[in-house]
Protein backbone atom coordinates (compact mmCIF):
# COMPACT_ATOMS: atom_id res chain seq x y z
CA UNK A 1 0.00 0.00 0.00
CA UNK A 2 2.11 2.58 -1.08
CA UNK A 3 0.22 5.90 -0.36
CA UNK A 4 -2.11 6.25 2.81
CA UNK A 5 -4.85 8.99 2.96
CA UNK A 6 -3.44 11.57 5.76
CA UNK A 7 -6.22 10.64 7.83
CA UNK A 8 -5.31 7.34 8.20
CA UNK A 9 -1.87 7.85 9.26
CA UNK A 10 -3.53 10.30 12.11
CA UNK A 11 -1.73 12.69 14.44
CA UNK A 12 -3.00 12.63 18.38
CA UNK A 13 -0.99 8.97 19.30
CA UNK A 14 -1.22 6.07 20.98
CA UNK A 15 -0.63 8.11 24.61
CA UNK A 16 -3.57 10.93 23.36
CA UNK A 17 -5.66 11.32 26.38
CA UNK A 18 -9.28 11.73 25.78
CA UNK A 19 -9.96 15.29 25.06
CA UNK A 20 -7.43 15.27 22.57
CA UNK A 21 -9.39 12.43 20.67
CA UNK A 22 -12.41 14.52 21.17
CA UNK A 23 -11.11 17.64 19.39
CA UNK A 24 -9.29 15.07 16.72
CA UNK A 25 -13.24 14.10 16.08
CA UNK A 26 -14.21 17.77 16.09
CA UNK A 27 -11.51 19.05 13.48
CA UNK A 28 -12.92 16.52 10.92
CA UNK A 29 -16.35 17.37 9.95
CA UNK A 30 -16.91 14.18 7.84
CA UNK A 31 -16.14 12.02 10.77
CA UNK A 32 -17.95 14.24 13.55
CA UNK A 33 -20.70 14.34 11.38
CA UNK A 34 -21.00 10.34 11.15
CA UNK A 35 -21.38 10.27 14.86
CA UNK A 36 -23.22 13.26 15.38
CA UNK A 37 -25.87 12.30 12.79
CA UNK A 38 -26.37 9.04 14.43
CA UNK A 39 -26.77 10.76 17.66
CA UNK A 40 -30.39 12.15 16.36
CA UNK A 41 -31.03 9.62 14.24
CA UNK A 42 -30.96 7.41 17.39
CA UNK A 43 -33.07 9.57 19.27
CA UNK A 44 -35.72 10.61 16.47
CA UNK A 45 -36.44 6.88 16.42
CA UNK A 46 -36.82 6.43 20.23
CA UNK A 47 -39.76 9.49 20.21
CA UNK A 48 -40.96 7.39 17.31
CA UNK A 49 -41.29 4.23 18.62
CA UNK A 50 -42.67 5.39 21.97
CA UNK A 51 -45.32 7.58 20.31
CA UNK A 52 -46.41 4.75 17.73
CA UNK A 53 -46.25 2.12 20.60
CA UNK A 54 -48.09 3.87 22.91
CA UNK A 55 -51.65 2.12 22.48
CA UNK A 56 -50.33 -1.43 22.08
CA UNK A 57 -51.69 -3.83 24.64
CA UNK A 58 -51.02 -7.05 23.40
CA UNK A 59 -47.29 -8.44 25.37
CA UNK A 60 -45.83 -10.06 22.22
CA UNK A 61 -46.53 -7.11 20.28
CA UNK A 62 -44.94 -4.86 22.89
CA UNK A 63 -42.04 -7.08 22.93
CA UNK A 64 -41.26 -6.31 19.55
CA UNK A 65 -41.63 -2.88 20.12
CA UNK A 66 -39.19 -2.93 23.08
CA UNK A 67 -36.61 -4.72 21.17
CA UNK A 68 -36.65 -2.09 18.42
CA UNK A 69 -36.61 0.51 21.00
CA UNK A 70 -33.29 -0.99 22.64
CA UNK A 71 -31.78 -0.66 19.17
CA UNK A 72 -31.90 2.64 19.65
CA UNK A 73 -31.00 3.00 23.32
CA UNK A 74 -27.91 1.10 22.58
CA UNK A 75 -26.98 2.91 19.77
CA UNK A 76 -27.11 6.40 20.60
CA UNK A 77 -25.77 5.33 23.50
CA UNK A 78 -22.99 4.05 21.69
CA UNK A 79 -22.76 7.39 19.48
CA UNK A 80 -22.37 9.03 22.51
CA UNK A 81 -19.00 7.27 23.56
CA UNK A 82 -17.68 7.55 20.02
CA UNK A 83 -18.25 11.46 19.65
CA UNK A 84 -17.01 11.92 23.08
CA UNK A 85 -13.55 10.08 22.57
CA UNK A 86 -14.33 7.56 25.14
CA UNK A 87 -14.22 4.49 23.02
CA UNK A 88 -11.88 5.34 19.84
CA UNK A 89 -8.23 4.49 20.54
CA UNK A 90 -5.35 4.98 18.14
CA UNK A 91 -3.33 1.65 18.13
CA UNK A 92 -0.44 0.22 16.79
CA UNK A 93 -0.69 -1.70 13.57
CA UNK A 94 1.53 -4.47 13.38
CA UNK A 95 4.42 -5.42 10.72
CA UNK A 96 2.91 -6.56 7.13
CA UNK A 97 -0.48 -4.00 7.75
CA UNK A 98 -0.96 -1.34 5.21
CA UNK A 99 -0.37 1.21 8.15
CA UNK A 100 2.08 -0.97 9.70
CA UNK A 101 4.44 0.62 12.84
CA UNK A 102 1.82 3.75 12.53
CA UNK A 103 -0.47 4.78 15.17
CA UNK A 104 -4.28 4.74 13.59
CA UNK A 105 -7.71 5.39 14.72
CA UNK A 106 -9.46 2.57 16.17
CA UNK A 107 -13.72 2.89 16.48
CA UNK A 108 -13.67 0.21 19.02
CA UNK A 109 -16.77 1.25 20.86
CA UNK A 110 -18.45 0.21 17.57
CA UNK A 111 -17.80 -3.66 17.79
CA UNK A 112 -18.86 -3.02 21.31
CA UNK A 113 -21.78 -2.01 21.35
CA UNK A 114 -22.86 -3.95 18.20
CA UNK A 115 -22.27 -6.70 20.80
CA UNK A 116 -25.50 -5.35 22.83
CA UNK A 117 -27.45 -3.70 19.66
CA UNK A 118 -27.35 -6.79 17.26
CA UNK A 119 -29.35 -9.02 19.98
CA UNK A 120 -31.77 -7.13 19.71
CA UNK A 121 -32.18 -6.59 16.21
CA UNK A 122 -32.29 -10.64 16.00
CA UNK A 123 -35.16 -10.51 18.60
CA UNK A 124 -37.35 -8.39 16.86
CA UNK A 125 -37.31 -10.63 13.70
CA UNK A 126 -37.09 -13.76 15.32
CA UNK A 127 -40.65 -13.05 16.71
CA UNK A 128 -41.79 -11.61 14.07
CA UNK A 129 -40.94 -14.87 11.96
CA UNK A 130 -42.74 -16.75 14.87
CA UNK A 131 -39.47 -18.87 15.81
CA UNK A 132 -39.04 -20.76 19.14
CA UNK A 133 -36.66 -19.29 22.28
CA UNK A 134 -33.60 -21.63 21.04
CA UNK A 135 -33.30 -20.65 17.59
CA UNK A 136 -33.44 -16.96 18.76
CA UNK A 137 -31.31 -17.80 21.78
CA UNK A 138 -28.73 -19.24 19.26
CA UNK A 139 -28.83 -16.20 16.68
CA UNK A 140 -28.50 -13.75 20.38
CA UNK A 141 -25.46 -16.12 21.18
CA UNK A 142 -23.63 -16.04 17.75
CA UNK A 143 -24.04 -12.20 17.26
CA UNK A 144 -22.49 -11.48 20.62
CA UNK A 145 -19.17 -14.15 19.62
CA UNK A 146 -19.35 -12.60 15.92
CA UNK A 147 -18.77 -8.77 17.49
CA UNK A 148 -16.75 -9.87 20.14
CA UNK A 149 -14.12 -11.71 18.03
CA UNK A 150 -14.86 -8.72 15.29
CA UNK A 151 -13.33 -6.22 18.88
CA UNK A 152 -10.37 -8.65 19.02
CA UNK A 153 -9.58 -8.51 15.68
CA UNK A 154 -9.55 -4.50 15.86
CA UNK A 155 -7.72 -4.53 18.92
CA UNK A 156 -4.90 -6.97 18.01
CA UNK A 157 -1.46 -5.36 17.47
CA UNK A 158 0.82 -8.48 18.13
CA UNK A 159 0.74 -10.18 14.23
CA UNK A 160 -1.11 -9.31 11.10
CA UNK A 161 -2.03 -13.15 11.25
CA UNK A 162 -3.71 -13.03 14.46
CA UNK A 163 -5.91 -10.10 13.07
CA UNK A 164 -7.12 -12.14 10.00
CA UNK A 165 -7.38 -15.19 12.08
CA UNK A 166 -9.96 -13.39 14.40
CA UNK A 167 -11.92 -11.43 11.22
CA UNK A 168 -11.90 -15.08 9.96
CA UNK A 169 -13.31 -16.79 13.00
CA UNK A 170 -15.89 -13.67 13.56
CA UNK A 171 -17.15 -14.15 9.94
CA UNK A 172 -17.82 -18.00 10.68
CA UNK A 173 -19.98 -17.04 13.51
CA UNK A 174 -22.04 -14.52 10.94
CA UNK A 175 -22.76 -17.24 8.76
CA UNK A 176 -23.94 -19.17 11.20
CA UNK A 177 -26.74 -15.93 11.67
CA UNK A 178 -27.32 -15.93 8.27
CA UNK A 179 -28.41 -19.28 8.14
CA UNK A 180 -30.84 -19.17 11.23
CA UNK A 181 -32.15 -16.04 8.96
CA UNK A 182 -32.29 -17.20 5.56
CA UNK A 183 -33.08 -20.98 6.28
CA UNK A 184 -35.06 -20.95 9.29
CA UNK A 185 -37.13 -17.86 9.73
CA UNK A 186 -37.97 -17.79 6.16
CA UNK A 187 -39.42 -20.91 6.66
CA UNK A 188 -40.69 -20.17 9.92
CA UNK A 189 -42.48 -16.87 8.79
CA UNK A 190 -44.51 -18.52 5.99
CA UNK A 191 -46.17 -20.84 8.59
CA UNK A 192 -46.36 -17.79 10.70
CA UNK A 193 -48.10 -15.42 7.20
CA UNK A 194 -45.96 -12.76 8.41
CA UNK A 195 -43.62 -13.47 5.44
CA UNK A 196 -44.57 -10.12 3.56
CA UNK A 197 -42.98 -8.16 5.84
CA UNK A 198 -40.25 -10.80 6.80
CA UNK A 199 -38.98 -10.66 3.27
CA UNK A 200 -38.44 -7.14 3.41
CA UNK A 201 -36.14 -7.13 6.69
CA UNK A 202 -34.25 -10.21 5.72
CA UNK A 203 -33.24 -8.80 2.60
CA UNK A 204 -32.24 -4.94 4.28
CA UNK A 205 -30.72 -7.89 7.50
CA UNK A 206 -28.57 -9.75 5.37
CA UNK A 207 -27.87 -7.53 2.71
CA UNK A 208 -26.50 -4.56 5.19
CA UNK A 209 -24.83 -6.90 7.84
CA UNK A 210 -22.33 -7.78 4.96
CA UNK A 211 -21.82 -4.29 4.67
CA UNK A 212 -20.25 -4.52 7.74
CA UNK A 213 -17.18 -7.01 7.09
CA UNK A 214 -16.87 -5.66 3.74
CA UNK A 215 -15.96 -2.13 5.29
CA UNK A 216 -14.13 -3.99 7.91
CA UNK A 217 -12.00 -5.49 5.11
CA UNK A 218 -11.12 -2.13 2.94
CA UNK A 219 -11.40 0.37 6.11
CA UNK A 220 -7.96 1.00 8.42
CA UNK A 221 -8.46 -2.07 10.14
CA UNK A 222 -7.98 -4.15 7.18
CA UNK A 223 -6.59 -3.19 3.56
CA UNK A 224 -6.50 0.21 4.54
CA UNK A 225 -7.65 1.28 0.94
CA UNK A 226 -10.72 3.39 2.76
CA UNK A 227 -9.45 6.44 5.23
CA UNK A 228 -11.29 6.63 8.44
CA UNK A 229 -14.14 9.41 8.13
CA UNK A 230 -15.34 7.13 4.76
CA UNK A 231 -15.17 4.40 7.00
CA UNK A 232 -16.99 5.62 9.91
CA UNK A 233 -20.17 6.93 7.34
CA UNK A 234 -20.02 3.62 5.74
CA UNK A 235 -20.99 2.11 9.09
CA UNK A 236 -22.99 4.79 9.84
CA UNK A 237 -25.48 4.46 6.69
CA UNK A 238 -25.02 0.48 7.46
CA UNK A 239 -26.40 1.63 10.79
CA UNK A 240 -29.37 3.86 9.20
CA UNK A 241 -30.24 0.94 6.97
CA UNK A 242 -30.15 -2.31 9.56
CA UNK A 243 -31.53 -0.13 12.76
CA UNK A 244 -33.82 2.80 11.72
CA UNK A 245 -35.18 1.79 8.60
CA UNK A 246 -35.93 -1.72 9.87
CA UNK A 247 -37.39 -0.44 12.72
CA UNK A 248 -39.80 2.07 11.45
CA UNK A 249 -41.03 -0.96 9.16
CA UNK A 250 -41.60 -3.25 12.08
CA UNK A 251 -42.95 -0.66 13.91
CA UNK A 252 -45.93 0.43 11.56
CA UNK A 253 -46.59 -3.66 10.99
CA UNK A 254 -46.85 -4.27 14.96
CA UNK A 255 -48.99 -0.51 15.80
CA UNK A 256 -51.65 -3.02 13.97
CA UNK A 257 -51.17 -5.76 16.23
CA UNK A 258 -51.94 -8.00 13.80
CA UNK A 259 -52.75 -12.06 15.19
CA UNK A 260 -49.92 -13.45 12.96
CA UNK A 261 -47.69 -11.69 15.74
CA UNK A 262 -49.71 -11.34 19.02
CA UNK A 263 -49.55 -13.41 21.66
CA UNK A 264 -53.00 -13.14 23.83
CA UNK A 265 -52.99 -11.49 27.54
CA UNK A 266 -51.15 -14.18 28.93
CA UNK A 267 -48.43 -14.64 26.81
CA UNK A 268 -44.88 -14.85 28.84
CA UNK A 269 -46.69 -14.70 32.41
CA UNK A 270 -44.21 -15.88 35.10
CA UNK A 271 -46.74 -17.15 37.14
C1 LIG B 1 -16.93 -7.52 11.68
C2 LIG B 1 -15.46 -7.84 11.41
C3 LIG B 1 -15.14 -9.26 11.48
C4 LIG B 1 -15.98 -10.08 10.52
C5 LIG B 1 -17.42 -9.73 10.55
C6 LIG B 1 -17.89 -8.55 11.08
C7 LIG B 1 -19.36 -8.35 11.05
C8 LIG B 1 -20.07 -7.39 11.61
C9 LIG B 1 -21.49 -7.22 11.50
C10 LIG B 1 -22.03 -6.18 12.21
C11 LIG B 1 -23.38 -5.79 12.26
C12 LIG B 1 -23.70 -4.74 12.99
C13 LIG B 1 -25.00 -4.16 13.15
C14 LIG B 1 -25.08 -3.16 14.05
C15 LIG B 1 -26.27 -2.50 14.40
O1 LIG B 1 -26.34 -1.95 15.48
C16 LIG B 1 -17.12 -7.45 13.19
C17 LIG B 1 -17.14 -6.15 11.07
C18 LIG B 1 -18.35 -10.76 9.94
C19 LIG B 1 -22.32 -8.11 10.66
C20 LIG B 1 -26.15 -4.65 12.38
Amino acid sequence: MASLPASVLTTPGAEASQQEIFEYVFSDFLLASSFVSNIALAGFTILAIVYLGRNLTDPRAKLIAISTLMISVVSISSYTGLTSGLTISFIEMPAGHAAAGEEVLTMWGRYLTWTFSTPFILIALGLIAGSNWTKIGTSVAFTIAMCVTGLAAALTTSSLTMRWWWFVLSSIFFLVIVYIILVDWSTEAEQTGTSDLFNTLKILTVVGWFGYPILWFLGVEGVAVLDVALTSWGYSILDIITKYIVTMLIMFYVIKEPAEICGGPDYGLSK
